[in-house]
């Protein structure tokens, strides 16, 4: 039994999604914005940072693509990843590492650049900066799936797809306007909202239909 520590239409979505997905056993600690910067919360993931995961051994796990990488190693009779150790996984990590070390990044940034800037206009052109450089690794990814798609897998459906979809719906300067300069990155988000499994958890984040994050 895992325990999730989740806020709506956070870095916890794609965790799960993920756990939805294998159909595992979890339950859920909905937290607020203040609960997540407690010194309590902090002993769980030192970060203060949505994910963070339980373990029935009474480890927590943090980071979204450690947990990511965890869950579908934990679970490979679901096949949410490439088989453990063949290239498609080194390939799947990649992507998966793409996403997490340089695009969530780049679109928290988008959000707030209050914490590196001294003044507004210094925030401003940050910002900007951060937009210019996740749409250039949105390109790649958007690339990756006209040539081969329509997952980041090709034909494969994986863990990747649904990392994917919440960095999609955080999409700037609106999710609509986003999905129409990304269309392949569209067409992977609408795809994944169809998943029956997915359902009642796209609907406890709020974010069943386009614009649900309020973007
Ligand atoms: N590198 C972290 C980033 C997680 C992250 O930035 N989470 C945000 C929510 S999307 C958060 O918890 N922010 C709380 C805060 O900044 O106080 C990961 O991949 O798990």
């Amino acid at each position: 039994m895992y325990t999730l520590y989740n806020v709506k239409a956070w870095g916890s979505l794609v965790v799960d999604c993920l756990l939805a997905e294998l159909d595992a056993r979890y339950t859920i600690v909905w937290m607020t914005a203040e609960q997540v910067k407690t010194p309590e919360f902090r002993k769980l993931n030192p970060l203060g940072l949505i994910p963070a995961l339980g373990l029935a051994d009474g480890r927590t796990l943090y980071e979204s693509a450690a947990i990511v990488s965890y869950l579908v190693a934990a679970h490979p009779e679901k096949r949410m990843s490439p088989p453990l150790g063949s290239g498609a996984y080194g390939e799947f990590m990649s992507v998966l590492h793409l996403m997490s070390t340089e695009l969530y990044p780049t679109i928290s940034l988008c959000f707030s650049g209050s914490g590196y800037a001294e003044t507004p206009e210094h925030e401003a052109f940050l910002t900007a900066r951060a937009r210019e450089r996740s749409d250039g690794y949105w390109r790649i990814l958007e690339q990756r799936m006209s040539a081969a798609g329509p997952w980041l897998m090709g034909q494969d459906f994986s863990a990747l797809d649904l990392y994917a979809f919440m960095l999609s719906v955080w999409g700037r300067p609106s999710e609509q306007e986003f999905n129409h300069r990304f269309p392949a990155v569209a067409k992977l988000a609408s795809q994944v909202r169809a998943r029956p499994r997915l359902q009642p958890v796209l609907q406890a984040h709020g974010v069943m239909s386009l614009g649900g994050y309020g973007s």
